[in-house]
C-alpha cells in the first residue's frame, strides 16, 4: 500500500537518526517538562479517544509490528533492524490514517502543552542535528502520504456486554476496592521513578510481554476498555479519583479484555513484570495506604479473578 511504500522513503531519511538515539537512557520515563499529572491525565485521555476510535486490526497489527522489533534489537543503544523501523513506521501510519485528522491533532496539541518548549532541541543536541533534520523531512513528506489515505468519520463504537458474569463480578470487585482506589494518591510523582535494580533492556523484555498480550486480545473488548477509561476520567474528582460507578465500568471492562486471551499469555505479563519489580514497590505502596482496606481491596481481586478464568 501506499503508506507502506512512504514507510521505506521514511526508514532511508530516518534510520540514521534512530541508530544515534539512546534508546535506553532513563530520561525517557521523565515528565517531558514541569510535572503536572492532571495535565498529563488529559492528554492520555486524547491517546485512549484517539486508541478506540482507531482500526482494531490495525492497531492488532501495530502492536504485532513492535513485538517483531523487539525481537530485533541490537547494540549499545537499543534500536531494532532497518526492516523492523520501517515496518513500526508503517504499522503507525496505518493507525493514525484509520481516525480522522482532529483526533490525531489533539493529541499533539494535549501533548505540546505538558512539553517544554525546550525539549525538542535538547533532544536533538544528543544526535548528529542533521540527521534529525533529515529524519524530520522524512517525517514530513510521510505525513503527507498518511494524510491522503485518512478517513473523515469515526467508525462505529464497541458493543458492551452487559449482564455476564465478570459484569456482576466487577460490582463486588468495586465494592470491595473502592476505599481504597480512593487512598490511592494518584497524582504523585512516584510512578514515574525508575524500577529499583533493573535496566531497560530487560524492562522492554516485560513490556514485550504486554505488547503480545494487547495483540491478542478481542479488538472490541479492547475499544470497549478504551472507551470505559475515557468515561472514567470524565468523572475524577480534585485528587484524580473517578466515580464509583465508573470504577466499576472500568474493572468489568478489563475483566472482560483478559478472559479473551489464554491464561499462560496473562501470566507472562504478571512473571514478567514480578521479574523487574523490586519487593521493597508494593510494600513501599501498601504503606501509604489503610492496610486493611489493600487487604480488603486484594481478597476481592482474587474472587473475582476466579470468574474471570472460569469464562476465559
Ligand atoms: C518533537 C516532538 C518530540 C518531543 C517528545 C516529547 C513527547 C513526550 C511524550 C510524553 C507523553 C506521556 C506518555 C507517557 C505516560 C507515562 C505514564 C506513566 O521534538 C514541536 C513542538 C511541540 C513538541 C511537543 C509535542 C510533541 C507531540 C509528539 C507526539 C505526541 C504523541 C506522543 C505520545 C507518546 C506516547 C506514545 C505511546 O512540534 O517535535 C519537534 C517539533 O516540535 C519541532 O517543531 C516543528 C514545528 O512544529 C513546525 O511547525 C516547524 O516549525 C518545524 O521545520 C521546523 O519545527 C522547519 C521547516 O518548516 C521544515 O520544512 C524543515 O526544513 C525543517 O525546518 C528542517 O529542520
Ligand atoms: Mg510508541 C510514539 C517509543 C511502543 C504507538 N513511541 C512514540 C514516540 C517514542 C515511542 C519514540 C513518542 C515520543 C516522541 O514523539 O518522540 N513506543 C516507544 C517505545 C516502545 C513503544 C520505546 C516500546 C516498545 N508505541 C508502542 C506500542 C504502540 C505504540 C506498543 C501501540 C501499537 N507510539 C505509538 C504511537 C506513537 C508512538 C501511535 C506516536 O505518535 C509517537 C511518535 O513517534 O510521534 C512522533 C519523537 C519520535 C521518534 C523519535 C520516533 C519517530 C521518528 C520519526 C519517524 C522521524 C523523526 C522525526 C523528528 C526528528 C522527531 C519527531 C517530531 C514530531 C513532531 C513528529
Ligand atoms: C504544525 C504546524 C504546521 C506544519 C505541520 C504541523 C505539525 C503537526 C503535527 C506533528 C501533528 C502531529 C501529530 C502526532 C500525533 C501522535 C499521536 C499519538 C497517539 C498515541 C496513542 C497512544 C495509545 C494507545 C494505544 C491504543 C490504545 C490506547 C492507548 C486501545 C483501544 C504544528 C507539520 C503540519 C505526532 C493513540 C496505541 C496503545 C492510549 O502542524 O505549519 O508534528 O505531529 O493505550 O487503544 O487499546
Ligand atoms: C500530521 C498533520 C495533519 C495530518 C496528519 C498528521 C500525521 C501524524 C502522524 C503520522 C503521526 C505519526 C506517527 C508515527 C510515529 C512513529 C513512531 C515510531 C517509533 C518506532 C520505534 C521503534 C523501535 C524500537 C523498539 C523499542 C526500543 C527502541 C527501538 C528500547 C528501550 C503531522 C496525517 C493527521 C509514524 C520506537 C520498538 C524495538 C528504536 O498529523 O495535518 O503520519 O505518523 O529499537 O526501545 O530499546
Ligand atoms: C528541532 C528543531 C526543528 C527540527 C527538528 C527538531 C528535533 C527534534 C527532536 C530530535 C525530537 C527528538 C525526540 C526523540 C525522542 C525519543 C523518545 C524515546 C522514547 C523512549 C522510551 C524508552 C523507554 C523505556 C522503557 C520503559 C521503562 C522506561 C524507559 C520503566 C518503568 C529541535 C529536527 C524536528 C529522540 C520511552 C520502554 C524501557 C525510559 O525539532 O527545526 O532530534 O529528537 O527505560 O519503564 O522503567
Ligand atoms: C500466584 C500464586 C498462586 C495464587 C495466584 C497467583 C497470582 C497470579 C497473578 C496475579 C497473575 C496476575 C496477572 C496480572 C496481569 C496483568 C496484565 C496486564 C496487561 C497489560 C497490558 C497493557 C497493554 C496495552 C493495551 C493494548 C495494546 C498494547 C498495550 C493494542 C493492540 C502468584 C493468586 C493464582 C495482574 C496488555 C491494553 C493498551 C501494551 O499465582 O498461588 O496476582 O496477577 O499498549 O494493544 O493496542
Ligand atoms: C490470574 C490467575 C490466573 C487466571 C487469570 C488471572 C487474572 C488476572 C486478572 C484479572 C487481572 C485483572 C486486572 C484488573 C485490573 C483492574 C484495574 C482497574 C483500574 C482502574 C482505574 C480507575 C481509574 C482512574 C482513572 C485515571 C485516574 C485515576 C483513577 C489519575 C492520574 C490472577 C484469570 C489469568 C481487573 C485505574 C482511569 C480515571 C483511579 O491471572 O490463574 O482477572 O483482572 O481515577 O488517574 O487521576
Ligand atoms: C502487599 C502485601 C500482601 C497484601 C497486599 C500487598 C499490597 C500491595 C499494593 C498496594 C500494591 C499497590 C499498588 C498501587 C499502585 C498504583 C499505581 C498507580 C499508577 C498511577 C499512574 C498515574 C499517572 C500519571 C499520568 C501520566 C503522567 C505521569 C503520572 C507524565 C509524562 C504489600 C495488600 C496484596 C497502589 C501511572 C497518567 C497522569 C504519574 O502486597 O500481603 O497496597 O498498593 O502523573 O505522565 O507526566
Amino acid at each position: 500500500d501506499e503508506i507502506g511504500d512512504a514507510a521505506k522513503k521514511l526508514g532511508d531519511a530516518s534510520y540514521d537518526f534512530a541508530k544515534e538515539v539512546d534508546w535506553n537512557n532513563g530520561i525517557f520515563l521523565q515528565a517531558p517538562g514541569k510535572f503536572q499529572p492532571l495535565k498529563a491525565l488529559k492528554a492520555i485521555d486524547k491517546m485512549i479517544e484517539m486508541g478506540a476510535a482507531a482500526d482494531p486490526k490495525l492497531l492488532k497489527a501495530a502492536a504485532e509490528a513492535h513485538h517483531k522489533a523487539i525481537g530485533s534489537i541490537s547494540g549499545p543503544n537499543g534500536v531494532t533492524s532497518r526492516a523492523d523501523w520501517d515496518a513500526v513506521n508503517a504499522a503507525l501510519g496505518r493507525v493514525v490514517a484509520s481516525v480522522p485528522k482532529a483526533k490525531v491533532m489533539d493529541v499533539y496539541n494535549s501533548v505540546k502543552d505538558i512539553t517544554d518548549p525546550g525539549v525538542p532541541a535538547y533532544m536533538k543536541s544528543l544526535v548528529n542535528g542533521a540527521d534529525a533534520e533529515k529524519a524530520y523531512a522524512g517525517f514530513l513528506a510521510f505525513k503527507d502520504v498518511v494524510e491522503k489515505n485518512q478517513v473523515t468519520a469515526v467508525g462505529a463504537p464497541a458493543t458492551v456486554p452487559s449482564g455476564d458474569k465478570i459484569g456482576v463480578a466487577a460490582k463486588a470487585l468495586s465494592d470491595a476496592s473502592y476505599p481504597f482506589l480512593k487512598e490511592v494518591d494518584w497524582l504523585s510523582d512516584v510512578y514515574l521513578k525508575p524500577l529499583p535494580d533493573t535496566t531497560a533492556p530487560k524492562v522492554v523484555k516485560a513490556i514485550d510481554k504486554m505488547i503480545v498480550m494487547g495483540s491478542q486480545m478481542d479488538g472490541n473488548l479492547l475499544k470497549a476498555a478504551a472507551q470505559a477509561h475515557h468515561k472514567a476520567i470524565g468523572s475524577i474528582d480534585a485528587k484524580g479519583v473517578t466515580s464509583a460507578a465508573d470504577y466499576e465500568a472500568v474493572n468489568a471492562a478489563i475483566g472482560r479484555i483478559v478472559a479473551s486471551v489464554p491464561k499462560a499469555t496473562v501470566m507472562d505479563v504478571y512473571n514478567a513484570m514480578a521479574a523487574v519489580t523490586d519487593g521493597s514497590v508494593p510494600n513501599n505502596m501498601f504503606s501509604k495506604v489503610n492496610p486493611l482496606d489493600a487487604v480488603a481491596a486484594a481478597k476481592g481481586f482474587y474472587t473475582f479473578k476466579d470468574v474471570v478464568e472460569s469464562v476465559q
